[in-house]
């Protein structure tokens, strides 16, 4: 689909770039080509992105096969500038990230059969199979998730800086998000406590040129995202985000100020997502040309292209990389089948603290000294079991096809879901996959 007229003019206006040139979204020209690293720390950084470009893929085709549920938002393309970015972090730096982080999760460390467990909703995920695609997060390994609210990680990355400050470590937080989050309130409150403060954080934002299907000429004014934080006391840079050695390099020196000058800065890695926003997306807000533009830029391809014509890699090496990546993939998906679902029984576990299971005074609870919803029916047992089911006899598809033809409204006192005054029944599914409007 064509752009509207008024954003094609605000293009003009900003010098925003949206080609695949290797330049960065303001236009500003990459610099020269980054100098290969050793051999083996080449060879580590295509292993990793071609894991991650098999592991999505599997990901996307175990969601088509309903093993996968909840939404799934697939990061295929942007594998440079999360490899590159991982790979000059130190193991006790922390990272967050979005609703697009099964690569993040990976590249710092987490295994892929932990990864896809999670998607798959089983114990063995890294959440217990309770955060599904949007919430992978690994504490060991100081990835701290996978949210789904756009922008609403960024003051999340200033507490983590602060937390670093006030233990008196030299951990560095970088915090990565898209173009759209650059919009959102969260964004101007953090970036001016992270400079107040002085906070050792780098914020990486992932400019793939949309937020779900919203150019960034038609959602920013500003269009230079690597300025946009500046005027705040957060200065930025822009790099090629499809080059792993470029973002490697640039990413590298940002940490270093975050972690010896205590100055967070912003990058904005320019990037390109090959498929759509989520697992159902029409994709009519983009032409196929635009997209097989950046495929010919494709961050695996090009980089085990330079290493075979520069010489450290062979064609047989890349081609045993690739059949590497696809036994690692393939026992990750068997690993996540034989997984077990959740006990039923398990329902309500992790959701309270009560007691003395977090000293300090915020694990009072001071609703009342009554047990609440959640705490009684787990003391119920089999009472929670019972209602569990009750749940997902009245979510599953057949129960909604029955209301929808009796034009039923849910009974308050049988049916879990939202009772409190002003709150809506829950829409009905039709069971598939579809786009998500939050
Ligand atoms: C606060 C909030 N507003 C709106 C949404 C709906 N939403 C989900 S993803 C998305 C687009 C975000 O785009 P961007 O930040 O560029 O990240 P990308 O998906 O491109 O990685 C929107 C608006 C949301 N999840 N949270
Ligand atoms: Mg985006």
């Amino acid at each position: 689909m064509a752009q509207s007229k008024a954003s094609s003019t605000a293009k003009k206006k900003s010098g925003a770039s949206r080609s695949a040139d290797g330049k960065a979204g303001n236009g500003k020209a990459a610099g020269a080509k980054p100098k290969l690293p050793s051999k083996k720390e080449a060879r580590g950084l295509l292993q990793r992105m071609m894991i991650i470009r098999r592991f999505e893929e599997e990901a996307g085709r175990q969601y088509q096969k309903a093993k996968a549920g909840g939404f799934l938002h697939l990061a295929i393309g942007e594998e440079a500038t999360i490899v590159g970015t991982t790979s000059v972090m130190r193991d006790d730096d922390y990272l967050i990230g979005t609703y697009r982080t099964h690569g993040h999760a990976i590249a710092r460390g987490t295994d892929p059969k932990r990864v896809m467990s999670e998607l798959f909703g089983r114990e063995g995920g890294t959440s217990g199979g309770r955060g599904g695609s949007m919430h992978i997060f690994d504490l060991e390994r100081r990835f701290m998730g996978g949210y789904g609210i756009v922008g609403g990680t960024l003051p999340l990355a200033a507490g983590l800086g602060l937390a670093s400050d006030y233990k008196g470590e030299d951990s560095v937080t970088v915090c990565m998000f898209g173009d759209g989050a650059t919009n959102t309130g969260n964004f101007g409150e953090t970036m001016n406590l992270a400079a107040l403060w002085k906070l050792p954080v780098v914020f990486l934002v992932e400019n793939n040129l949309y937020g779900m299907g919203t150019s960034l000429e038609r959602h920013s004014a500003v269009t230079d995202l690597s300025e946009k934080a500046s005027c705040l006391g957060v200065p930025g840079e822009s790099v090629d985000g499809m080059d792993v050695l470029a973002v490697r390099e640039c990413v590298s020196e940002h940490i270093r100020k975050a972690r010896e000058n205590r100055q967070p800065t912003m990058v904005e890695a320019f990037t390109y997502r090959y498929r759509g926003h989520s697992a159902a997306d029409p994709e009519v807000y983009r032409e196929r040309e635009e997209v097989e533009e950046w495929q010919r830029k494709d961050p695996i391809e090009s980089f085990a292209r330079r290493l075979v014509d520069e010489g450290p890699l062979s064609e047989s090496d890349v081609e045993g990389m690739r059949e590497e990546a696809e036994r690692i993939v393939l026992e990750a998906v068997k690993f996540a089948d034989a997984s077990p679902e959740p006990d039923l029984a398990s329902l309500y576990d992790h959701l309270y603290v009560v007691g003395d299971q977090v000293p300090g005074w915020y694990a009072v609870d001071e609703r009342s000294p009554d047990p609440h919803p959640g705490e009684e029916e787990r003391e119920a047992g089999e009472r929670a079991q019972q209602l569990a089911q009750k749940g997902a006899a009245y979510a599953g598809p057949e129960a909604a096809a029955q209301r929808r033809d009796e034009g039923d409204r849910p009974d308050p006192e049988s049916a879990p879901g939202p009772t409190a005054p002003g709150t809506e029944a829950p829409e009905e599914g039709d069971g598939e996959p579809h786009e998500e409007s939050g």
